[in-house]
């Protein structure tokens, strides 16, 4: 049971696709007050579980904490912190009662989960324009399961996109290029893509490629996928201002950039240095922004990666220009000078700043509508602009992309990684946490910078966040400029990496079947595991291991210097460790708590009763796996039915893409 509740005059975000019936009076949860904005409150009994919120912090059980939908470029992803990239206002409360909400609220909002209050949840956003979703079902799971058909089929990249990719900020000629391929493949540690961060571009202007560095880029591309690799270059929300560059030119000639209230186009400083945004939320300047991507499809590149679109901004003129003055003052009056503090805070308020999201438009349906009600969809369209255009480009054909902000919605485009986290030991179980409420609201094609983006890694904990990013949709590793170089070749004893990544593609085939299944299904890919054992008392309590697809279930190591791990299970289970040596360990264990040793080279899951998956032989890269000659491994007796397709077209509805596997 749906109910959708209208309030003011909400902007359509298109997140939702199916018509809903408005329902008259109030939700039957909670309490809504339109006194001042909007505001929900529910009081939580004290066994209630909340989940949901996707791209968030803090844990899978959403109590006891603060979240607030602001898309942010923030680096730092400490326990404090509110706003991440992305924007996924829902939330399924499960105990006493149990309900859905999703709040249609393109803007921000701010969900304090049993923070002010322990007892209390409140929803509140400054203006009641929204559209309110309350969602009824008898289990959390199933309330998702409504709520994604309300929002669509969810995105299916490419089945090469479910090999291993190697990723690093920093990578500037053919040669860098070259070296990563090389490394991995003189290795024979797996891998089927290599990501192009910024420095490809020339001077950081999409759709244009280093001069210096890549001409004759189609012969590199091809050069590239002889080795089975795919090269995956990065597209940034800033167009950088340069007379003489198309993409500029034609969005100042056509005015799809986004602009000021005075008509004149608004300017933020990102990495080209002063740019525009184009409009993407005007469907005629996202077509055009979509079509600029051909320029890269023609030359036979076959996925992206969008950055920068909350979107990001280090600065504008407006902002510099303030400051300044404000420095001025301060230096004149030097009786009363400012703490430090000020002026810190002075110049980091440069970044991102609400007033600067304040001071400019979109045109959508001849409504001019200011930046900052609409904040959250910027990423969500820009990665829209592209997924409509691949549809123009090649109808039947899949392509890899994903996006650094998102909206609910954003989904049917595209998928996501969560960002720039770090290379710190608490950052696997936040990447873990995340994943199963991202498939709550719809993103099943998603991953964490493996190794940690920012800071230096190690070589146990990139092997140790490896070993999780064997199970997620989205396996890649990378890293900021100036951290310690993180491509698994350059560590000693390479054959642990070898190892972990090879597990990666023996799944393959179990995993690829297993998304599919999700996405054709509305289901979800990753769980909770009080979503899978609902009578469980304890299931609810665990917030470090989830349930994988219909059969198995993972408990990844993610503490330093440990050589084994305490797991919970709900029921019977086999365990399976993948060997450094290729043999695969089994064992049954019985239900509750177990402690198992688990080594650095070693890829620990477990089967659940009564079920089975199939193991591929090691490939190098997706298309080299032989799925043919598969064998199973779990329960005795037991079958597995394996979607299979050739991971290139759309041809999802033949029934040839089904067979059984024991
Ligand atoms: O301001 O393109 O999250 O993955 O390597 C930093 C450089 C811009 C942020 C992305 C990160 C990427 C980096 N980008």
């Amino acid at each position: 049971m749906i109910q959708k509740y209208v309030y003011g005059m909400p902007f359509e975000t298109e997140a939702v696709i199916v018509d809903v019936e408005i329902g008259n009076g109030n939700p039957s949860y909670g309490m809504v007050n339109l006194e001042n904005g909007f505001s929900f409150t529910y009081r939580l009994a004290k066994e209630d579980v909340v989940y949901g919120l996707g791209e968030a912090n803090r844990g899978i059980n959403k109590r006891g904490g603060c979240y607030i939908s602001d898309c942010t470029d923030n680096p730092h992803h400490t326990e404090d912190v509110r706003s991440l990239y992305a924007a996924h206002n829902f939330i399924i409360v499960a105990g006493t009662q149990n309900f859905g909400l999703f709040i249609d609220y393109p803007s921000r909002i701010i969900f304090d989960i049993g923070d002010t209050r322990a007892d209390t949840l409140k929803i509140t956003c400054e203006q009641a324009d929204l559209y309110l979703y309350v969602i009824e079902g008898d289990t959390p799971y199933e309330i998702v399961k409504q709520f994604r058909k309300q929002i669509g089929r969810s995105y299916i990249p490419p089945k090469f996109a479910f090999g291993f990719g190697q990723s690093r900020w920093g990578y500037r000629t053919k040669e860098d290029y070259r070296e990563v391929a090389d490394g991995y493949r003189r290795n024979h540690i797996p891998m089927d893509m290599i990501y192009m961060d910024i420095d490809y571009m020339q001077d950081f202007k999409d759709f244009t490629l280093n001069e210096e560095h890549f001409s004759e880029f189609p012969e590199f591309v091809q050069e590239m996928k002889e080795q089975n690799i795919r090269l995956i270059p990065i597209i940034d929300a800033g167009v950088k201002i340069e007379n003489g560059y198309p993409v500029y030119e034609e969005g100042i000639k056509n005015r799809y950039f986004c602009q000021q209230e005075d008509g004149k186009e608004f300017v933020a400083a990102v990495w080209p240095g002063y740019t525009h945004f184009p409009d993407v939320l005007n469907p005629e300047a996202r077509q055009w922004f979509g079509d600029y991507y051909q320029l890269l499809t023609d030359q036979g590149i076959e996925g992206f990666w969008n950055d920068m679109n909350e979107p990001a901004i280090f600065y504008t003129p407006e902002g510099i220009k303030k400051v300044s003055e404000k420095m001025v003052e301060y230096l004149k009056n030097r009786e009363e000078k400012p703490s430090t503090w000020e002026v810190r805070n002075e110049l980091l308020g440069l970044a991102n700043s609400q007033t600067d999201y304040e001071s400019f438009y979109h045109q959508v349906g001849g409504q001019r509508i200011r930046h900052d009600k609409v904040h959250n969809l910027f990423g969500y369209n820009m990665t829209r602009a592209a997924g409509e255009a691949f549809d123009r480009i090649e109808p039947n054909k899949r392509f890899l992309i994903f996006s650094r902000s998102s909206y609910i919605g954003m989904h049917r485009y595209g998928g996501i990684w969560t960002g720039d986290n770090k290379s710190w030991w608490s950052h696997i179980l936040l990447n873990l946490k995340m994943l199963p409420s991202l498939n709550m609201c719809g993103f099943l094609y998603v991953g964490a910078d493996l190794g940690g983006f920012g800071a230096d890694t190690t070589r146990d904990l990139l092997l140790r966040w490896l070993a999780l990013g064997v199970f997620t949709p989205l396996m890649r590793n990378h890293s900021a400029i100036g951290t310690r170089a993180q491509e698994c070749f350059r560590f000693e004893q390479v054959e642990d990496f070898r190892h972990v990544i090879q597990v990666r593609y023996r799944l393959l085939p179990y995993l690829y079947s297993e998304y599919m299944k999700a996405a054709l299904e509305d289901d979800m890919y990753f769980k909770p595991l009080a979503f899978v054992y609902p009578k469980d008392t304890h299931a609810p309590l665990v917030e470090d291991q989830l349930m994988l697809g219909n059969e198995i279930m993972i408990a990844p190591v993610y503490i330093q210097n440990a050589r084994g791990r305490y797991v919970y299970l709900p029921e019977e289970m086999k365990f399976v460790k993948f060997l450094p040596d290729g043999m695969i360990y089994e064992e049954i264990l019985s239900a509750g708590h177990h402690y198992v040793d688990i080594e650095l080279d070693e890829v620990p899951l477990f089967i659940r009763q009564g079920k089975c998956i199939p193991v591929a032989e090691i490939a190098e890269h997706v298309e080299a796996l032989d799925t043919v000659h598969m064998t199973v491994i779990g329960y005795l007796g037991a079958e597995y039915l394996l979607y299979e397709d050739d991971g290139i077209h759309k041809d999802y509805d033949n029934p040839k893409n089904w067979r059984t596997v024991k």
